[in-house]
């Protein structure tokens, strides 16, 4: 596995790149252009100058997260056709910069939902939660309010100009079906994706986050058949899946090793994170160790292991720990952790299975 750290941009993100280098095993950023709208074309200078600045640190900029996807290409109107020329010129410029894997994601309106970005925790950290009631009553421009109006940084997926025309957008996809979001998902993967074989790039989707619906809103990407249906709609090795264990996850029905088994071969992209999930629905964020969250973090990087897996792989989020000023589920320190964690297993594993006689205590 080759590990990579999400990183917002020198203006966007507390977190120092010489800090990240400083995370053992790290070997480059997961990085966009934050404020450029979805839809346009990405200037070549900017990139140029988050390829210098990672340069200069000894990291890469392999991964993006993400190229977003106009609402317009969602929900397959006329005007799609220039949107997804702009998304194709912008692959190729990727590609001229050395990027290799580009994640990105499908869901309608909203990114990942979640209704506290400050959940405390009984050790006083603070991270991101989900209450299935509290969303269940909320009016959308409520969360709105909730997580795009943070004072502090723009969330991801959040962005101001997006957001803006929430109830518009409401209104454009009331009889939007999920069949229409598959068809116009298959609209634009057969468009994208030669353009990305022919530059060696690797397209990998982002599972829907939560993996239902919300708002009414179709989700289409949510379990193994779903990721099965959209890997058969343009059979390519550049139409490929970000496996997100922590956004499938959290539905109790998805199995997240048996997936890295099934899928090996088309996850150029791993995210690895735990959730504690509970009966009523809710789900919390919580640290990287399997004993602390639902999920098998050990069984999860077992099954990367056992098939060989050498795509990326990032920790995801992380809680908030040690009083540091960070834009929730990204600060430094817990993802830090969470890293040496999955190294841990990874490398615990390298050992048992690769030299067994040492293992075992013999010379
Ligand atoms: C949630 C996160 C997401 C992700 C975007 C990708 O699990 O990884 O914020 O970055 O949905 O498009
Ligand atoms: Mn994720």
């Amino acid at each position: 596995m080759r590990m990579v750290f999400r990183w917002f941009g020198k203006d966007h993100d507390r977190v120092e790149l010489q800090h990240v280098k400083q995370i053992p095993g790290v070997e480059g950023v997961v990085w966009a252009l934050h404020d450029i709208p979805a839809g346009e074309e990405w200037p070549m200078d900017r990139m140029l100058e988050v390829k210098r600045q990672a340069d200069e640190c000894g990291l890469h900029i392999e991964v993006v997260e993400s190229v977003n996807v106009h609402e317009d290409i969602k929900l397959g109107l006329p005007s799609r056709d220039g949107y997804i020329e702009n998304y194709q010129r912008t692959i190729e410029k990727l590609a001229r910069v050395g990027v290799k894997v580009i994640c990105y994601n499908f869901m309608p309106v909203f990114d990942w939902i979640r209704t506290d970005l400050y959940k405390r925790m009984h050790d006083g950290s603070t991270t991101l939660f989900y209450e299935k009631r509290k969303l269940d009553h909320m009016d959308p421009a409520e969360l709105v309010a909730a997580i795009a109006h943070n004072p502090d940084h723009v969330m991801p997926g959040w962005e101001p100009e997006r957001l803006k025309y929430v109830k518009q957008l409401f209104e454009a996809y009331s009889g939007v079906t999920k069949e229409d979001l598959w068809h116009n998902l298959q609209y634009f993967l057969e468009r994208i994706v030669p353009v990305a074989e022919k530059h060696g790039i690797r397209m990998a989707m982002h599972p829907d986050d939560p993996p239902w619906p919300v708002f009414g809103l179709p989700r289409i990407v949510t379990s193994s058949e779903d990721i099965r249906r959209l890997l058969k709609l343009v059979d390519s090795p550049s139409n490929g899946i970000t496996l997100c264990s922590g956004s499938l996850g959290a539905n109790p029905d998805n199995n997240v090793p048996e997936m890295v088994e099934e899928f090996a071969d088309r996850i150029p992209f791993a995210h690895i994170r735990n959730v504690k999930i509970y009966e009523n629905g809710d789900f919390i964020e919580t640290s990287h160790r399997s004993e602390d969250g639902s999920l098998d973090i050990y069984r999860i990087v077992k099954a990367y292991h056992d098939c060989q897996f050498t795509g990326y792989v990032r920790p995801d989020h992380g809680r908030t720990i040690w009083g540091e000023q960070a834009r929730p589920g990204y600060g430094l320190y817990d993802r830090a952790l969470g890293i040496m964690y999955l190294w841990g297993i990874w490398d615990a594993l390298e050992r048992s299975t690769n030299s067994p006689v040492e293992s075992a205590g013999a010379e």
